[in-house]
């Protein structure tokens, strides 16, 4: 039987290499997030490249129906879920407690911790069936806080507090947790996060070389692959030039 791989999060970035790095691996894989398009260029791409089954499931993750909604009506042949790659995210703002925006607080803590529970809930049937493997993405921003990053910040440590539940919680039915904590890498993040303006964007990426989605897919993909008797729990990785959430060696 074809292995499966669930990820949310897959029209960019960390879920789009995981995609294809997974696919390239022998993988069928379940692709989500909320732009059509992209998922159906991607379907292409996998299915072109990689010859392998892609199922694109187009829904956001903060609204709790649309993922039961669409989880349960997966066809049965995708519900042997192997791997779920808990990805979706995103930083909205990068401002002081003081002066951040509701919204954006709102809308970090919908998608990076509530969603990342609903999706997972609604996985779980199909994971405790294979005893699967949960990678969630977690970030250095959920080991040690930086300015401007509360609410963000408070999210990615709510992530690394779900990894530890769900490995104690899960114990029982040998599901591998696993929490992947990346620094900074060069993806639509932080486009993303200043909404679209791209010299800001640019400004997080300059002077030195970032980690890459292709990085973290592949990391992704090793902690798999391990004998099922050896779960990585955490692994936190960085770019050479950066030491923590706020020491970054840039040159100009
Ligand atoms: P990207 O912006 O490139 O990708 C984010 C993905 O999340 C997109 O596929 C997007 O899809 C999806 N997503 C966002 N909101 C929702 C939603 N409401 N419903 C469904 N899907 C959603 O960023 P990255 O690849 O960098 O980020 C992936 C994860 O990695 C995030 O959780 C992020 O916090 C984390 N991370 C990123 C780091 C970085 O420096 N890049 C470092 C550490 C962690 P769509 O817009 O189509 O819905
Ligand atoms: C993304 C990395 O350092 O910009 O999670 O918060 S950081």
């Amino acid at each position: 039987m074809e292995k499966i791989v669930f990820i949310s999060g897959a029209t960019s970035g960390f879920g789009k290499a995981c995609a294809l790095r997974f696919a390239k691996q022998g993988y069928d894989v379940i692709i989500t997030g909320r732009r059509k398009e992209r998922l159906e260029e991607l379907k292409n791409l996998i299915e072109s490249t990689c010859r392998q089954k892609v199922l694109p499931l187009c829904f956001d993750v903060q609204k709790r129906k649309d993922v039961f909604n669409h989880i349960n009506n997966m066809p049965d042949a995708w519900k042997h879920i192997n791997v779920l790659i808990n990805n979706s995210g995103l930083a909205a703002g990068r401002d002081l407690f003081d002066e951040a925006d509701l919204d954006d607080w709102d809308i970090m803590i919908d998608t990076n911790v509530k969603g990342l529970l609903y999706v997972s809930k609604a996985l779980m049937p199909f994971l405790i069936a294979s005893k699967g493997h949960i990678i969630n993405m977690g970030s250095i921003a959920g080991k040690e806080v930086y300015e401007r990053g509360n609410a963000y910040c408070a999210s990615k440590f709510a992530v690394d507090a779900i990894s530890k539940s769900m490995r104690l919680d899960l114990l029982r039915h040998q599901i591998r947790v696993t929490n992947i904590s990346p620094g900074a890498a060069d993806t639509e993040f932080s486009l993303v996060r200043f909404k679209g303006d791209e010299e800001k964007a640019n400004a997080m990426y300059k002077g030195y070389k970032p980690l890459t989605a292709e990085d973290i897919a592949e990391l992704c993909y090793y902690v798999t692959s391990l004998p099922s008797h050896i779960c990585i729990n955490e692994l936190e990785v960085t770019c050479l030039a950066q030491a923590n959430t706020y020491t970054t060696l840039k040159s100009y």
